[in-house]
């Protein structure tokens, strides 16, 4: 431990004066929000958006964060009163600010009577959330509830000790409803497509089952509004816990750092009081789909392409692959030539200056975002980010050739870590044994590989998966991206010109 000791409430008079610190009373903050997931993204973003605000206008803001996964907050933040440091880093540049907007956190790993606690509390008025994409336990190809899945299952069956997001917002809900009865706004921050509309249904869905009034209950008391959230902030590594200390003199277990870049859209769709995020840098709009269109297909678009392929390609993080020349020519082409023609207009933005401003964010060597993070459960990514934009060009008979690819390196990304494949890496995705045992069934014929895979219709719609052109592009990259040299394959494609991936969209392998 350092001279200077541990981040925490009684450091912050004493911290180097490069270091900001909350400019409000803390000590006067009441909870006003809760919030589920609270990871590097949520303390990069939503808590320092809220620390804006109560340092602009204070009011009964205070966040109470509840992690309902691994891992305990109470070592971490818990220790040190809810403080912790955001670092913005750009390359050379280093900007430390410590964020006060967490007043109480609380662990619900092993009961869900704590979360229920808070969320059915009164004096809590909005719900915000990063559970990540298998967090809604949705079917990704359709947005539905998955009623088959274990912790649904469960949930349905014991719902007053619910283990799964929608389980255990149906009863705080419930608590709500037979106790105070005040309404309150939920608000997904995952990079689900239309998120409030998904979330309002999973839980409604639930509702619906549990009977007794709660549908009825949450359509005149709960919304649901959508969101699009914005900053690129990597998993915290035990060296950025080194660096802050090593460079600022204290050490801080919850530090976190991310691109000075920041965004978020959020719907104009609230039931009781809000927190006024559009006075500090949030916009609230009527619709929010051309923003999260933008954002999925192009930033997160490119991101997991790049995961996909740097894997493949032996590169470590986002901005590694990025300074493949190769990797990154691809992944320019792709977003200019197919992402971009799918995208709505969208209000102020420029769309291909959206693409470049995306594409410089990715090479920032700062930010240690690894592959493998990104590459993280693809299979409820790939729909928003990938398979969309990819049915959007098949209905206007529009080549697909590039956006194919990084669809074929997810699934040689899971292949790989097969056993039959020699388990090149560990991978984490729900659907990663279905991908395995498929792997070990099937050999390395890639057409059959490419169709047993495509069969998957909780992540491939089948009239998409029914699309030759799709199928055949999906086989042909699956055959390059499983060979010996994938970076050739991917070299290959950029060398061929758009005409003749125009005249020849269903390339032979
Ligand atoms: C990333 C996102 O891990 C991932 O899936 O693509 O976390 C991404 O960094 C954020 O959406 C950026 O806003």
């Amino acid at each position: 431990m350092s001279a200077a000791g541990r981040l925490g409430p009684a450091l912050l008079g004493r911290l180097p004066t490069e270091v900001s610190t909350p400019a409000y009373d803390r000590a006067a903050l009441k909870p006003g929000i809760a919030h589920i997931g609270v990871g590097a993204f949520h303390r990069c973003h939503q808590a320092e958006y809220t620390d804006d605000l109560l340092a602009k206008d204070f009011d009964r803001w205070g966040l109470v964060g509840i992690n309902i996964r691994p891992p305990l907050l109470a070592e971490t933040l818990g220790r040190q009163g809810g403080l912790y440091t955001r670092l913005i880093r750009q390359n050379d540049e280093v900007e430390a600010r410590v964020v006060g907007s967490i007043v109480r956190v609380v662990d619900s790993q092993e009961s869900a009577a704590p979360a229920l606690e808070v969320l059915s509390s009164p004096e809590i008025e909005m719900v915000t959330m990063t559970v990540t994409e298998k967090g809604y336990c949705h079917i990704p190809s359709n947005g539905a509830l998955d009623l088959g899945h274990p912790d649904i299952v469960h949930d349905l069956a014991n719902p007053q000790a619910p283990r799964s997001v929608p389980g255990m917002l149906a009863r705080a809900l419930e608590l709500r409803m037979a106790s105070h009865g005040r309404p309150v706004t939920l608000l997904s921050c995952d990079n689900i497509p239309a998120n409030g509309t998904i979330l309002g249904s999973v839980v409604r869905t639930f509702a619906e089952r549990r009977g007794g009034g709660l549908a009825d209950w949450i359509d005149a008391n709960v919304a649901f509004p959508s969101a699009m959230v914005d900053r690129i902030a990597p998993a915290t590594t035990e060296a950025d816990i080194d660096t802050l200390e090593g460079r600022f003199g204290y050490r801080d277990s919850a530090v976190v750092v991310g691109e000075r870049f920041r965004q978020w859209v959020i719907e104009n769709r609230f039931a009781g009081r809000v927190p006024r995020w559009d006075l500090v840098g949030a916009t609230f709009v009527d619709d929010v789909t051309p923003f999260e269109h933008l954002k999925m297909r192009v930033l997160n678009g490119a991101q997991t392409t790049l995961s996909y392929l740097g894997v493949l390609g032996g590169f470590e993080h986002t901005s590694d692959a990025m300074a493949d020349p190769v990797l990154a020519t691809f992944v320019r082409r792709m977003l200019t030539e197919e992402t971009l023609p799918t995208l709505m207009p969208v209000p102020g933005v420029s769309l291909p200056a959206y693409v470049e401003q995306s594409l410089a964010r990715l090479t920032n060597t700062a930010i240690r975002h690894r592959n493998h993070q990104i590459a993280t459960d693809g299979s409820q990514k790939i729909v928003q980010r990938l398979l969309n934009p990819i049915r959007d060009r098949l209905a206007k008979g529009e080549s697909i050739a590039l956006l194919s690819v990084p669809v074929a390196g997810w699934m040689a990304y899971l292949i790989k870590a097969s056993a039959r494949f020699g388990r090149a890496w560990r991978v984490s995705d729900p659907f990663a044994e279905k991908m395995a045992a498929i792997a070990d069934r099937v050999g390395s014929d890639s057409k059959a590989l490419a169709d047993a895979i495509l069969a998957i219709d909780a992540i491939f719609d089948p009239s998409l998966a029914a699309s030759d052109m799709f199928r055949a592009n999906v086989a042909a990259g699956l055959d390059g991206l499983l060979s010996d040299d994938p970076m050739a394959f991917v070299r290959h494609v950029c060398a061929e010109p758009t005409d003749a991936r125009l005249k020849r969209p269903a390339r032979s392998a």
